[in-house]
């Protein structure tokens, strides 16, 4: 049986709400998005969160450092405020060598999902994703009392108890910083240096999408944040894999008027497609970048443009969520998720095909025979050049 709502429903659209909905209306009172001041939203938090005993913090999928450092800060402030044991967890693998090393220099307690027993806890919060956004690892029994997110709100979004949701702030990391802020708590180094990476890896150090809030609480973590660490973390040393992923998106980079395509292949880890897109973004003349390759038997895409007048996370959701995947971002960067599991040789080939063409089309770019940036094969070794 068919209903007209049925055709609405798309394949990353969460369940309906438990059957505590009808107790979650009077306590949307707590919407802390009207109650103004970082300190009203924070005591609305922590009056909410005094009532539960294990709150499980949870980042968006291959996180990045915006969503680890959110996520490590607010399970801090939980369990310093309210006394609440918060664990943060993530889905997906962190494979970026600079978000490893965030981890690993800070000692971020963090752990994968798959290390979780969901029904353990009796709060459940999610930063830098929200419900619908279908990045994230949160079963679909469950629905998250806490969304601390900066992307563009999303109608579910509002059925959480405490909801602080939506732009233009730059990081998930700055919304956090303010919640801090607001309870006048000592900071350890580590969350402070957390928390000052997650703002300027979101904000490509203050150059986008950065808010006066943004730079205001880069500020303040500045003195709080260990130097020495934030240089160990943002020169990370970069694995075989890496550079091998880097010839080959030399090595196959198509470059269609003003954007450049990337056919990355297999990934040795997914959030690699945000990195390559990024890079080469960096090629003079580029409006757009486009990443992907395939991980695990889904294909993952990454878009970044120049032109700030765009908004990448509305192009992405119109290529992939027809299709069935999953597509979030803003303005200039945007990622998504096709499952593509059976999916082999010509089959595969022909639905990227179709992809990529889609993405073309809506940059703006379509007809024009495609440029390498290397011949391929080159021709003749070039000389070596005398230094
Ligand atoms: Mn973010």
């Amino acid at each position: 049986m068919r209903s007209p709502a049925a055709k609405t429903v798309r394949l990353d659209a969460p369940p309906p709400p438990r059957a505590g909905a009808t107790v979650r209306a009077h306590r949307m009172s707590l919407h802390p998005r009207s109650g103004g001041s970082p300190a009203d939203k924070l005591d609305k938090l922590v009056a909410f969160a005094r009532g539960h005993r294990r709150a499980l913090v949870l980042t968006h999928d291959n996180p990045d450092p915006d969503s680890l450092a959110s996520g490590v800060a607010l399970a801090w402030l939980l369990g310093e405020l309210a006394g609440v044991e918060a664990k943060v967890a993530y889905g997906g693998i962190v494979g970026r060598a600079e978000n490893r090393a965030l981890i690993h220099e800070l000692k971020l307690p963090v752990v994968p999902v798959s290390r979780v027993v969901f029904d353990d806890y009796d709060m459940i919060c999610m930063v830098d994703t929200q419900p619908e956004q279908g990045n994230h690892s949160l079963p679909r029994r469950h629905f998250p009392d806490v969304v601390i997110d900066h992307h563009p709100i999303r109608p579910d979004s509002n059925l959480a108890p405490i909801a602080d949701v939506g732009g233009p702030i730059g990081a998930t990391s700055t919304v956090v910083v303010e919640y801090l802020r607001a309870s006048k708590l000592e900071v350890p180094p580590s969350i402070a240096t957390a928390l000052f990476y997650g703002i300027k890896a979101d904000t490509r150090d203050l150059g986008r999408h950065t808010t006066p809030q943004d730079v205001e609480a880069y500020l303040w973590l500045f003195p709080r944040a260990d130097k020495d660490a934030m240089g160990r973390i943002e020169h990370p040393p970069l694995s075989l894999e890496y550079f091998a992923l880097s010839r080959t998106a030399i090595e196959l980079a198509e470059i269609h008027g003003h954007a450049v395509v990337l056919p990355l292949g297999e990934l040795y880890a997914p959030d690699m497609v945000a990195e390559v897109a990024e890079r080469f973004l960096y090629l003079e003349g580029m409006r757009w970048s486009l990443a992907f390759g395939t991980f695990e038997g889904d294909l993952y895409f990454s878009v970044r443009t120049t032109d700030r007048r765009a908004n990448a996370g509305k192009l992405i959701r119109d290529v992939i969520e027809p299709r069935g995947g999953s597509a979030g971002g803003h303005g200039t960067m945007a990622g998504a998720r096709l499952p593509a599991t059976g999916l082999k040789g010509a089959a595969l080939r022909k639905l990227v095909a179709a992809v990529v063409h889609d993405f073309l089309h809506a940059f703006g770019e379509r007809g024009r025979g495609a440029r390498r940036i290397a011949g391929s094969p080159p021709k003749r070794t070039p000389r070596p050049v005398a230094e």
